[in-house]
């Protein structure tokens, strides 16, 4: 299947209250081209909120319940519940997917606790993070998922922690189906998010959103730097399907050296963010730091698959 073979059908109206490039509204429409329209989304406060709920100008063509910051998780209980019920007494033909879309501030912060709950329950919903690195609806704040180094309105001269991993504290809940996205692989995001709507329980995929006021580069850019994201090792393509982790895309084709990584700076240098890492001067020892960290990931990743595949061909296990 290719680009040009998605459902025509648009859910993400035209003419939003968008920036230029926003990276929540292009996930936005390929995601629901995934789900179809028998979906009931759930938005948690963040930009998402702006484009959907200023009436009669809504962008978005599905049933939508705006809900507050901590609440994704819980709310998604309540309406996953409520389906079951309603399935029971046959008003469905159809059981329509649970949507919830939310922020890293929403996931990282703020609503980890009711998703963690919702996903220990296994819950049955899919919940997207699009995850731009930051509050951005409120100027650009520092979340636990800003990346060390990077410029926010709270971190003047660069974040000093590392950024913590939430697809893996997902992975470690043991939920059915973890993966990240990227919006230069629609594709891979695409089949990941109809995957997602065929297996029941707690779905959990993030995608990275980079967003071009906070991040600062040009609004036409955001593809190209999510692309150098996962060519440069920093953001990894993968999925979890019931413990089972495999690389797709982009990331496969780092991990079994069919092409070799970007050096990061060529990612760090086209955003904003990360200026004082370059002028006046360059701070050889961040930029060091964030790469030795990259490269370090991707040599083990690589070594994993060189052992797997070596194993296998000792015939110890079986082929997947
Ligand atoms: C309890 C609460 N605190 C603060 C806010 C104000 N607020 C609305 S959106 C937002 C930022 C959300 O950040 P994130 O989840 O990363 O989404 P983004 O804005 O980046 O799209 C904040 C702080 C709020 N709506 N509710
Ligand atoms: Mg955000």
């Amino acid at each position: 299947m290719r680009l040009k073979d998605l459902p025509e059908e648009e859910l993400f109206l035209q003419g939003s209250a968008a920036c230029q490039g926003c990276p929540g509204s292009m996930a936005l429409r390929v995601a629901f081209k995934a789900l179809g329209r028998n979906t009931l989304l759930v938005v948690i406060a963040s930009c998402i909120s702006v484009l959907q709920s200023p009436f009669p100008v809504s962008a978005l063509d599905l049933p939508v319940l705006n809900m507050a910051f901590a609440s994704g998780g819980a709310v998604a209980s309540g309406i996953s519940a409520a389906v079951r019920r309603l399935k029971k007494r046959g008003v469905f033909t159809e059981e329509p997917t649970v949507l919830v879309w939310a922020g890293d501030g929403g996931t990282y912060d703020i609503g980890i606790q009711a998703l963690s709950g919702a996903a220990e329950r296994n819950t049955n919903f899919i919940y997207v993070c699009y995850n731009n690195e930051a509050y951005s609806n409120t100027g650009t704040q520092r979340s636990g998922a800003t990346p060390y180094a990077a410029w926010t309105t709270n971190t003047v001269s660069g974040k000093q922690e590392w950024r913590k991993d939430v697809a893996q504290i997902m992975v470690a809940h043991n939920v059915p189906y973890v993966a990240t996205a990227s919006l230069a692989y629609p594709m891979d995001f695409y089949q990941k998010m109809q995957k997602a709507k065929s297996i029941p329980g707690t779905k959990y995929i993030e995608i990275l959103a980079p967003c071009p006021p906070a991040w600062k580069f040009p609004s036409e850019a955001t593809v190209q730097v999510s692309r150098l994201a996962v060519q440069s090792g920093l953001w990894l393509l993968y999925e979890c399907e019931n413990g089972h982790t495999h690389y797709t895309s982009g990331t496969a084709r780092l991990i079994e050296g069919r092409s070799s990584a970007k050096p990061v700076e060529e990612y760090l240098r086209m955003q904003g963010r990360f200026r004082h890492l370059f002028s006046p001067e360059k701070d050889e020892k961040r930029v060091g730091e964030i790469q030795e960290r990259i490269s370090g990931i991707v040599e083990s990743l690589k070594f994993t698959a060189k052992m797997r595949e070596h194993i296998m061909d000792l015939e110890i296990m079986p082929r997947p």
